[in-house]
């Protein structure tokens, strides 16, 4: 078998991955954090791959690190093993690919920081989200204090993470933590008809959006317009383009190649 505590599965452009420790809700050991750095590494360099989604089996998405194994770890193991996590997310964020998060259920700690780094977030109703690292002495420790509050903001990141309160699917919602909820049987076709949808753009065009939204995240607001402007240059020189505009001239649907 290839993998142990995940599952992967292709389905025309989508690759599906599904944490598979249902026992321990999904718990984050090291395992899968290693599973997962190679199955996300094998999506992004498959070309008919267009959009990745990641899922947990069973209750949760994923409870966070496995805290089964905090006690043991001394300070150097701790830091390498919060290193790798973090490095996961990173690698996630920067995918080329799409990456959407399918929330069956819980997502807390490293496991909302994993749904983090994806670009979009569809919830069950069902589901729970929070950041209860607070609640064992320690604090988030795999991009949520930085990714939680860009995307909700600092008043109500604050306030998850220092409560360690879980919040349900709508609320999640409504901080625009998540891009919408659906109830837990219409999770997987609803989240399978987006993936569909995004599968069939333009890929380097949907590379560029991730590039340019993301970096320009972190930069001034004039250095992120100017590395729109640059990066429209590259997508304006491409097969893909040609294909989109002729496609609209000829009044019919376009084939991207991400050429
Ligand atoms: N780690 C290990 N095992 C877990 C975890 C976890 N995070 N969460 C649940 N489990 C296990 C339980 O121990 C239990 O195992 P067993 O059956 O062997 O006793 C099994 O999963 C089922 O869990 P419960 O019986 O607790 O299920 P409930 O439905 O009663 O409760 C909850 C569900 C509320 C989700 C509860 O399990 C819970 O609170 N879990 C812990 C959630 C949490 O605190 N997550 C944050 C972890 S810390 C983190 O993610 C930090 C990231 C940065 C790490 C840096 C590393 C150095």
């Amino acid at each position: 078998m290839e993998f142990e505590t995940i599952e992967t599965k292709k389905e025309g452009n989508l690759f599906w991955i599904t944490l598979n420790r249902p026992d321990k809700l999904n718990a984050l050991n090291a395992k899968l954090l290693e599973e997962l750095d190679r199955a996300v590494s094998q999506a992004e360099s498959d070309p008919e791959i267009r959009v990745i989604i990641i899922t947990g089996k069973g209750k949760a998405f994923c409870a966070g690190a496995d805290i089964t194994q905090f006690n043991q770890l001394t300070p150097a193991e701790a830091w390498k093993f919060s290193k790798k996590g973090r490095e996961i997310m990173d690698k996630i964020e920067a995918l080329s690919k799409p990456t959407i998060a399918m929330i069956n259920g819980y997502a807390l700690g490293g496991g909302l920081e994993l749904a983090l780094a994806c670009d979009i977030r569809i919830a069950a109703e069902e589901a729970q989200l929070g950041l209860p690292e607070i609640n064992l002495g320690i604090y988030p420790g795999y991009g949520g204090t930085q990714r939680l509050t860009r995307v909700i903001g600092k008043g109500r990141a604050l306030e998850m993470m220092m409560t360690g309160d879980r919040i349900p699917g709508k609320d999640a919602e409504k901080y625009g933590l998540v891009n919408r909820v659906v109830p837990l049987a219409n999770l997987e076709q609803e989240t399978r008809k987006l993936a569909e949808k995004i599968a069939k753009k333009s890929p380097i065009s949907l590379a560029l959006i991730k590039e340019v939204v993301n970096r320009g995240l972190d930069s001034p607001l004039l250095s992120g317009l100017a590395l729109e402007s640059v990066g429209w240059g590259v997508v304006f020189s491409t097969e893909d383009k040609k294909e989109g505009v002729s496609a609209f001239l000829e009044k019919r649907e376009p084939t991207f190649k991400g050429k």
